[in-house]
């Protein structure tokens, strides 16, 4: 990435995390499978066919039959997801009128507009499951889904808008990459584009963060500041710890994902720290080593009462990121009765 003739290096371990989204792209394509015809089967062939289709590694597309619980399963954590993307909005979007730099505010509103889109292609995705929208809107508005804990954090400097990206989005991405082998053909279709767009969010963190720690005393202080806050957060993204998921087990077997919440935190974490050494900045656990016997870094796991509070509704955002987000919504009504008008319009071929 380029600005003012400065080039920030390449993080190291993104270019073979995008590969591995590049070599899911043909799986995930919807190859036409006819499903089995209605009426003609027993639960019992319907679902000994659902479970071959899985562990085939084919998809399971929108037509076909599946369980009530594997459907109801996904549309838990695909609307999560969703609500994710549009309220994971907030946290940067505090900073679009007062980025640094011209450069740096294009680059964060095309950021924050590619969150709606992935906010799109999942709500998209749900619909498939035979959802209506407006019902996922309300469940987020009361409180009955859940969106993911870090949006419920703070961003009192510039530095949290690049620390938020570096971090967030590499856990978004080490998390997604494997979702693009979802066994549920939208979703792991939309994941493919989601990472490749996330791809482009990590970086420009990256690059943020690579110029302020390069700058004043000031302005390196406040990048480490930022990366304090930002790294407890970021690997309670993955959730509970094994033992205490709920669901991974079941969906693990569903193929609906595919390693548990603390391989995909190790993950992220062996792929940090050689990025936080081309940053020159100290990811916050004094634990942190390498483990020639085990091949990864030894790291303090994050606090998961925290997790279970914030989740809970009681972070230091909560009531803001939800009470903005019902706003938008009532404020937005309008745009979206024209939008139904325009189209019932075009189908009737009025211009
Ligand atoms: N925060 O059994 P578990 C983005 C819940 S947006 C809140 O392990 P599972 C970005 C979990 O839902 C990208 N809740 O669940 C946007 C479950 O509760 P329910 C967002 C959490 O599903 C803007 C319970 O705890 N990405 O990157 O097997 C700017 C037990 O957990 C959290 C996704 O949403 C949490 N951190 O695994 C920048 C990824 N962790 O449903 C960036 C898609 C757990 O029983 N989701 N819970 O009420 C997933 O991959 C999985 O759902 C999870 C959890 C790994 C999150």
């Amino acid at each position: 990435m380029r600005h003012n003739g400065y080039s920030a290096p390449e993080p190291p371990g993104a270019a073979e995390l995008l590969a591995e989204v590049e070599a899911t792209a043909k799986d995930g394509l919807d190859r036409g499978r006819a499903p089995l015809g209605p009426g003609e089967h027993t639960e019992d062939e319907l679902l000994a066919h659902f479970e071959a289709v899985v562990a085939a590694d084919e998809k399971i597309e929108p037509r076909d039959w599946m369980p009530d619980a594997y459907r109801r399963s996904l549309v838990r954590q695909l609307s999560q997801h969703a609500h994710s993307e549009v309220v994971g909005m907030q946290p940067e979007g505090n900073w679009l009128t007062r980025a640094p730099s011209l450069k740096r505010k294009a680059i964060l509103l095309a950021k924050v507009q590619d969150e709606a889109g992935h906010g799109l292609y999942l709500y998209s995705a749900v619909e498939t499951l035979g959802v209506d929208r407006e019902s996922l809107f309300q469940a987020l508005h009361e409180g009955r889904q859940k969106y993911l804990s870090f949006i419920n954090y703070p961003t009192p400097t510039w530095a949290d808008a690049g620390a938020l990206a570096w971090l967030t989005d590499g856990a978004a991405i080490v998390n997604q990459v494997p979702l693009c082998r979802s066994s549920y053909g939208p979703y792991a279709r939309a994941m493919v584009r989601v990472c490749k767009e996330e791809s482009f969010h990590h970086r420009q963190g990256f690059d943020a963060l690579h110029v302020l720690s390069r700058g004043t005393k000031a302005q390196k202080r406040m990048a480490q500041d930022a990366v304090n806050r930002w790294w407890g957060p970021a690997l309670a993204m993955f959730g509970p710890p094994h033992e205490q998921s709920t669901h991974s087990e079941q969906s693990m077997r569903w193929r609906i994902k595919r390693y548990t919440n603390d391989e995909l935190r190790q993950r992220f974490v062996d792929i940090c720290v050689p990025q936080a050494e081309v940053l020159g900045l100290t990811l916050p656990d004094p634990a942190l080593a390498w483990n020639g016997e085990r091949g990864h870094y030894d790291f303090t796991p994050p606090d998961f009462d925290e997790l279970r509070r914030v989740v809970a509704g009681d972070g230091p955002c909560n009531r803001q990121r939800v009470g903005n987000r019902r706003r938008a919504h009532e404020e937005g009504a309008w745009v979206r009765e024209a939008a139904v008008a325009h189209a019932a319009k075009r189908r009737e071929g009025v211009r």
